[in-house]
């Protein structure tokens, strides 16, 4: 199996960037040299992750980063994006720790000299746990602690990095974190929800104005996922509950920034489930935005149901990652083409596209075409939205390494590139390999 696109496609110049991506907290380790956050909490309750594990030890990436940068580089990447830990970088007085931005200008400053752009992401979950003790996503003050960690890191940075990402999918912590506590910190409570998504969207739009004064020159944005939602039958009782679906955990999302207002939906709310909304929070959600990253991994399938409104379905029979995330790449394509003709779009990036396989390591050697297949498939269905006019710019594939699954632990990998969490041992997969001859290829 190989990665090909049709050979007059767009993505096989050098000026779309392709890249790999990951996050602080499945990574790194080393929590001891920084603050507690909501996900080392989370944890440490029974039950809440699937194998029991951490993020203690996870890739050891703050100790190996070195070794990552090469294996970074091996791939013939364009770009990497990574996420900076809040609890790392800041003192609970909030001053910065030393320490902590060390470690990250080292990274960015050897990224840099390799030409790998780096595509930095400011919050991807892991919340400072006395922030969170303070009320956290659900404390307006929160909004504004962030626009002040955005201030004071992006001055630390200076001119290192290429790209920001104010947050990354405003839609997990919200939803999954504080409406239906799956993710940390655990809350579940419709109202909470919808408020922290109010907050979490207030603080991009704050920490918006604070990227674009102190680094005008990168390229600024947000980071949002979506699972595209199809109605189960043509009934137009299903077909609404599909567009109700649809609205709820995607357009949420995306429609204030550009609309200055929620989806509809928040019409058939109860009086006590609708966010608490301050004069002028949708004019400071609403900033411009210099690229949209976009998240994709499978779509939802939804049925009308009486009392919820609407129900997702599960997809028996069809072909599925072993994550159990069904695998129907037309959803991408389809997902593009919709949100170009919704709104006025800046340059989109994907900025994770993946799958979760049970990859084996034999002999050496882990031969993961079902994930190739993914891979392919997925670049296809981008190429197609970009034929029918969709301005995708760049690619990256989640992730580099296998690495900690959230509430999955250690048990699902995304890797295109294998970990063993004993040795710390890194091995190219055929994803990998694939991934990298294909990008070699561009003219
Ligand atoms: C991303 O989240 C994260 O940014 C990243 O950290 C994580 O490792 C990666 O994806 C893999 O999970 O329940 O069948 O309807 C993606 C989160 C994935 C949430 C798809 C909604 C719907 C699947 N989204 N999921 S299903």
């Amino acid at each position: 199996m190989k990665i090909m696109l049709p050979a007059d496609s767009k993505m096989h110049s050098k000026a779309f960037t392709f890249g790999v991506a990951t996050a602080s907290f499945q990574i790194e380790g080393a929590v001891a040299s920084r603050l507690p956050c909501i996900w080392d909490t989370f944890c440490a309750i029974p039950e809440k992750i699937r194998d029991g594990s951490d993020g203690e030890q996870a890739c050891e990436h703050v100790k190996l980063w070195r070794e990552d940068v090469d294996l970074i580089e091996s791939l013939g990447v364009d770009a990497y994006r990574l996420s900076i830990s809040w609890p790392r970088v800041m003192n609970k007085d909030g001053s910065l720790n030393p320490q902590g931005v060390k470690f990250y200008t080292d990274l960015l400053d050897e990224l840099n000299q390799r030409g790998i752009k780096t595509f930095v992401t400011l919050y991807h979950w892991d919340l400072p746990q006395h922030i969170e003790d303070n009320g956290g996503w659900l404390n307006r003050e929160t909004a504004y602690l962030f626009a002040d960690y955005a201030d004071k890191i992006t001055q630390a940075f200076g001119d290192r990095v290429y790209s920001y990402a104010t947050f990354n999918e405003p839609f997990c912590s919200s939803y999954l974190g504080y409406e239906i506590g799956v993710h940390a910190p655990g809350l579940a409570k419709k109202a909470y929800g919808r408020q922290s998504a109010h907050y979490l969207l207030l603080a991009h739009g704050l920490a918006m104005k604070v990227l674009q004064k102190n680094s005008p020159n990168s390229l600024n944005g947000i980071v949002l996922n979506f699972t595209p939602c199809y109605s189960a039958t043509d009934s137009a009782a299903d077909v609404e509950a599909a567009s109700k679906a649809d609205q709820y955990f995607n357009q949420w999302y995306i429609k204030p920034l550009f609309d200055r207002c929620y989806p509809e939906i928040i019409y058939d709310f109860a009086v006590e489930d609708v966010p608490i909304i301050e004069d002028g929070d949708f004019d400071i959600i609403a900033q411009p935005i210099d690229f949209l990253g976009i998240n994709f991994y499978t779509r939802a399938v939804y049925e009308a149901d009486a009392v919820n409104g609407f129900s997702q379905v599960d997809m028996v029979d069809k072909p599925k990652t072993d994550i159990g995330w069904e695998i129907y790449p037309q959803a991408f394509t389809d997902l593009l083409t919709s949100l170009n003709a919704l709104y006025p779009l800046p340059p989109i990036y994907i900025t994770e596209n993946g799958a979760a396989m049970d990859d084996k390591l034999v002999n050496g050697k882990v031969d993961d075409q079902d994930r190739v297949e993914y891979y392919n498939g997925h670049l296809n269905a981008v190429n197609n939205a970009i034929e029918q006019g969709v301005n995708v710019v760049g690619y990256f594939a989640w992730s580099l390494m296998d690495n900690f699954e959230w509430a999955e632990g250690y048990l699902k990998r995304f890797g295109i590139v294998y970990v063993d969490y004993q040795t710390q041992q890194r091995t190219l997969k055929a994803s990998a390999y694939e991934y990298r001859d294909f990008i070699s290829a561009r003219k």
